[in-house]
């Protein structure tokens, strides 16, 4: 596959080489606050669908890429495909998230558990990448993604979205064992995952912790951080000769930094309860930093969103090593004409906190 990018600002700044300015993406930038994704989104009619759909999922891609100018692409499908190839039974309620048809309730379901070959079961995801790169001409790089072992365990011992964790939690509290073999066979699960779309195309790949911000900082370690660890370590990371970063991002893991940054991998997400400086002046010169911006503040005026910017573009200083982007994702009730303010201002600001 031809390497050459036509713009590469986002793997030169997680490689922390200098940009002429900060590159941006945005997390769940393709979907609902996008017109255009909920007219495709009601033509296949649900979500998986959708998903399942290398061609559709490749369309959905582009969207936003479309509309602003962006420095990456990322892929576009869910988290739970690895539950759903294990055979849990993914779907969709409308209006409620996901839910799953089969959730874990013991140790033998846990025993029981397949560990999927990513070009069977998952065959879709990885068609999507290669029609996605295909698609991409080399404009953008293309990240691809998985959630992390905790963060998958928590939907499917739950069953679905949860606000308390109380069975997850029950289950590393009072069964360790089951908790432990669950979360191996997910890191097995997500390394050869995410291998396989590093082998279809993904030029960089993002580990979503999302709920490793609920556990005590011990537990953490033991529940979500050694098994991130563990795929980091088995990760694919060169491809067509040159590097694929890894970012890890823990959604109020902000007190955790320096443990992420020792684990290897190439950057950290930050959401917007850390101080991006902060963060920079603790995990110095070993990953790059992705971040931070309140998703909530594109709901303000674009003027509001600009100071935002200022602000962030100014607590991390000068030079590479920032990938700007929103704390979490964006919500399906932003106006698309802020989203594109906010990009249009960080491209504008943020030349002056480069040399090159
Ligand atoms: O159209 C719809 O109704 C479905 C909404 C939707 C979309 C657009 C879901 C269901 N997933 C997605 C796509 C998605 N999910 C992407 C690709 C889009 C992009 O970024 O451009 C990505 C990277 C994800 C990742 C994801 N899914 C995470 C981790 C990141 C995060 O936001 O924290 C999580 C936790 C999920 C689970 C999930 N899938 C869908 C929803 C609504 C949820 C969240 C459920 C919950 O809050 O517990």
């Amino acid at each position: 596959m031809s390497n050459t990018l036509k713009n590469d600002r986002y793997l030169r700044a997680l490689a922390k080489q200098p940009v002429d300015r900060t590159p941006i993406w945005m997390m769940r930038q393709a979907g609902r606050y996008l017109p255009e994704y909920r007219e495709i989104r009601k033509q296949a009619g649900d979500f998986m669908t959708l998903c399942r759909n290398p061609e559709l999922a490749c369309e959905v891609t582009l969207q936003p890429l479309r509309r602003f100018p962006l420095d990456a692409a990322i892929l576009f499908s869910d988290i739970l495909t690895i539950p759903d190839a294990m055979g849990l039974g993914l779907y969709f309620e409308q209006g409620e998230g996901p839910r799953f048809e089969r959730p874990l309730r013991s140790f033998s379901d846990i025993q029981k558990l397949p560990v999927p070959d990513p070009e069977q079961e998952l065959r879709y995801v990885m068609d999507a990448v290669r029609t996605i790169r295909r698609e991409l001409k080399g404009e953008v790089p293309l990240i691809g993604f998985s959630g992390s072992p905790w963060t998958l365990a928590t939907y499917m011992v739950e069953g679905g979205s949860t606000k308390n964790f109380a069975l997850i939690k029950e289950m590393a509290f009072a069964e360790p064992e089951a908790m432990h073999l669950l979360l191996h066979k997910l890191a097995q699960s997500v390394t050869s995952y995410l291998n396989a779309q590093i082998a279809a195309g993904a030029q960089s790949v993002m580990i979503f912790d999302t709920w490793g911000g609920v556990l005590s900082p011990r537990d953490y370690r033991e529940f979500s951080l050694t098994y991130m660890k563990q795929i980091v370590n088995g990760l694919t990371r060169e491809a067509d000769g040159r590097k694929v970063p890894v970012t890890l991002f823990t959604k109020n893991g902000g007190q955790w930094l320096e443990a992420m940054a020792a684990t290897g991998c190439d950057a950290l997400g930050v959401d917007w309860t850390t101080d991006l400086g902060d963060a920079r002046a603790r995990v110095g010169d070993k990953v790059a930093l992705q971040g931070n911006m309140d998703p909530s503040v594109l709901y303000a005026s674009p003027e509001r969103i600009r100071q935002e910017v200022q602000i962030i573009l100014d607590s991390y200083g000068s030079g590479s090593g920032h990938v700007f982007n929103l704390g979490h994702g964006i919500h399906p009730g932003v106006d698309p004409e802020h989203a594109g303010a906010f990009i249009k201002a960080v491209q504008e600001m943020s030349a002056g906190y480069h040399s090159e």
